[in-house]
């Protein structure tokens, strides 16, 4: 049987000096209950915790571990730079290297810029958007993230007010104004608000795969839907691929939907684990970016040499290996075949969806299409089924409202493990 103890003991005293014990909410527990797993090391797809339990993750760190923790390519390389300076605030050949890798990856995105987090890139496509298009408000989507920049902390506007109200205390309601809110799934709540607001709209962003309502899947044509109504209004739409950047396919979202965004910000995998975000685009929309254009952005970190090595070596690997791309859809595929044989059988409620390499269970009898049909699995099922796995083994992320992101490092030796842990899990659960 697990136990917790030094996790506990960690957990108890970190919340005298770091806010909620945790340098990020989410890994609080706070949607499951319970204390939080504290860790020590992690190599493929077993992670050990403090009390010396070891785990199948299915969180990668929220995306950035595709081939597993400690893949060995990109520990090798990183100790060999770090002998070098671990950073130099100035240019180096690595940051051009690796933009032409991506480049050859994702070629409509001419230029790129790295910043320290998938946060930072996307204020920062907010802000050139903005800067090229000389309009002010922007669209977002309920239940997608972007980070926590004021002007995405915005919760739809109460009844027929087209204006956002801040959903975070220290938002301006000056900032809300220019966040409009539309619904997953529906052109029409984006019509609506492009109607209400002519000519004032910069940009729509989006997670053109959502994994922050849980993994939500676009209709048919709502992508390109939005591709035309941004391009008839001369609107930017923006794919924040921070979790399917490099994930879905080499190019991305981008490759996997067919469609081409104007600006695309990349997070997690990008860094191969460290602080990496990016945001990129048509040459004519990047030039707007300081030195070269007006818009002003900067970092004192950005292109950092470490988080370069760490990013170049991985994207390396999954550029020079596609078939990495299809091993882990067969992987994806041969566990929701199984998780959906044991969930028919145990007769509770339940949706699956899974895209390229991501998943996400929901206990509820709705499909699970935007963000209000995932919040009907926002229930007391999820906590019990979390705490029913991990006590087995199985890290699944601590709420009903997030992606899985599987590694290529799994095996169907633990695919199977995970798929029996749930069968007993469901049991323990009746
Ligand atoms: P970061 O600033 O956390 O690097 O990226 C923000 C972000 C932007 N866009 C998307 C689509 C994202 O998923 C994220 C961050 N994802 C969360 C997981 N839901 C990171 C985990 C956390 O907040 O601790």
């Amino acid at each position: 049987m697990y136990q917790y103890k030094r996790s506990s003991e960690l957990f108890d005293a970190s919340k005298k000096y770091i806010p909620g014990g945790v340098n990020s909410p989410v890994r609080a527990f706070n949607s499951v209950g319970g204390t939080p797993v504290f860790f020590k090391k992690a190599k493929g797809s077993i992670m050990t915790d403090v009390d010396g339990n070891e785990y199948i993750d299915y969180i990668g760190s929220w995306g950035p571990m595709i081939l597993g923790h400690a893949f060995q390519p990109v520990i090798d390389a990183v100790k060999v730079a770090v002998d070098n300076s671990t950073s130099f605030g100035a240019p180096t050949e690595l940051e051009l290297e690796i933009a032409k890798l991506i480049h050859d990856m994702v070629p409509n995105v001419d230029m790129i810029r790295m910043v320290n987090s998938g946060t930072e890139a996307c204020m920062s496509a907010i802000r050139v958007a903005r800067g090229y298009t000389g309009k002010d408000k922007f669209i977002k989507f309920v239940g997608c993230y972007h980070g926590h920049s004021d002007s995405f902390l915005i919760k739809a506007g109460s009844g027929a007010s087209t204006f956002g109200e801040p959903n975070s205390p220290g938002v301006t309601a000056g900032t809300a104004k220019d966040t409009l809110t539309a619904e997953y799934n529906n052109l029409d709540s984006v019509k609506k608000l492009i109607k209400e607001n002519p000519d004032q709209i910069a940009a729509v962003i989006i997670e053109p795969i959502a994994g922050n309502m849980g993994c939500v899947i676009p209709n048919e044509d709502f992508i390109k839907g939005l591709r035309d109504l941004c391009t008839e209004n001369n609107i930017l739409l923006i794919f924040d691929e921070v979790m399917t950047g490099f994930r879905l396919a080499p190019g991305g979202a981008q490759e996997y939907l067919g469609i081409d965004a104007d600006l695309v910000t990349y997070g997690k995998v990008i860094g191969g684990g460290m602080p990496v975000g990016a945001y990129g685009g048509r040459k004519e929309i990047m030039d707007v970016v300081s030195p070269v254009g007006p818009v002003y952005q900067a970092g004192t970190l950005s292109g950092n040499p470490i988080a370069m090595t760490a990013g170049y070596t991985l994207l390396q690997e999954l550029k020079n290996n596609p078939q990495i791309y299809t091993e882990l859809a067969d992987k994806t595929e041969y566990l929701r075949k199984g998780l959906v044989e044991v969930f028919d059988a145990s007769g509770f409620d339940y949706r699956i969806n899974t895209t390229g390499s991501m998943m996400s269970i929901f206990f509820t009898d709705v499909d699970v299409v935007d963000f209000e049909t995932s919040s009907t699995a926002n229930n007391d099922k999820f906590p019990k089924f979390f705490h029913e796995m991990l006590k087995r083994g199985i890290y699944l992320p601590p709420s009903s409202f997030e992606s899985y992101f599987l590694s290529n490092s799994l095996t169907y030796e633990q695919l199977d493990r995970t798929i029996e842990a749930c069968r007993e899990s469901l049991e323990a659960m009746k």
